[in-house]
């Protein structure tokens, strides 16, 4: 009876250290990777493998398109070096709610081939597999101060919530459950992150209100 006490009153002073634990826990955003961080080193790394939903892919790949006509049908890989007129895409899929706060990172390199002026990124495919139709989509050059010149490198965050015009995409990720990304078509992309906020804290402070409360009472 005794010991039952004392290990009942350490759990109690333990618990406002594990809540402040799971609040930290929770503050960490879950980040998702596609492609790997080598600066623009191999195409076809392991972590480089695509993924591209059909409806997106079929677009990709439409016969009057760049891919199927002058690069076999293939799709651009991460890490190209040195090859233009080829369409780059790749779909976040399975994805849990996002929030304000949700945020791509994207790391992209102007090839010299000529033609990167006019090069642009487009978030969330919503055509109907021929036609080009994307709920958002900037110029490289607009996002990079005005201009986007060979051997140029860099990257961007794009605000999901407060994209360039003000736009918000976060309902309609939310409703897809998947966001496509697409780079054309003389630019080669590094890499791409994904970063989903951390659920609200909101909820967890409550339950350590509710704990001290349940502390006090004993
Ligand atoms: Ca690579
Ligand atoms: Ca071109
Ligand atoms: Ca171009
Ligand atoms: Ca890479």
């Amino acid at each position: 009876m005794h010991n039952a006490h004392t290990i009942n009153q350490k759990s109690i002073l333990a618990l406002p250290g594990i809540l402040s634990a799971c609040l930290a826990g929770t503050a960490v955003a879950n980040v998702i990777l596609a492609g790997d961080m080598d600066d623009f080193g191999n195409s076809y790394d392991p972590d480089d493998t695509l993924i591209i939903r059909p409806l997106f892919e079929q677009y990709l790949l439409r016969p009057n398109g760049h891919n199927t006509p002058l690069h076999n049908g293939e799709h651009r890989p991460f890490d190209t070096d040195g090859t233009g007129n080829w369409d780059f895409g790749y779909t976040f899929d399975n994805l849990p709610t996002l929030r304000a706060g949700a945020k791509l990172t994207i790391r992209l390199r102007a090839e010299n081939v000529g033609g990167v002026n006019n090069d642009a990124i487009g978030l969330q495919y919503t055509g109907d597999g021929s036609n080009f139709s994307m709920l958002w989509n900037r110029g490289i050059a607009q996002l990079n101060g005005g201009s986007w010149v060979a051997g140029e490198a860099v990257i961007f965050e794009l605000d999901l919530d407060n994209l360039l015009g003000g736009v918000s995409i976060i309902d309609d990720i939310n409703a897809a459950g998947y966001l496509d990304v697409m780079v054309w078509d003389d630019t080669s992309v590094d890499w791409i992150e994904l970063t989903i906020p951390a659920p609200g804290s909101a909820s967890l402070l409550a339950l350590g209100v509710v704990a001290a409360m349940h502390r006090r009472r004993r």
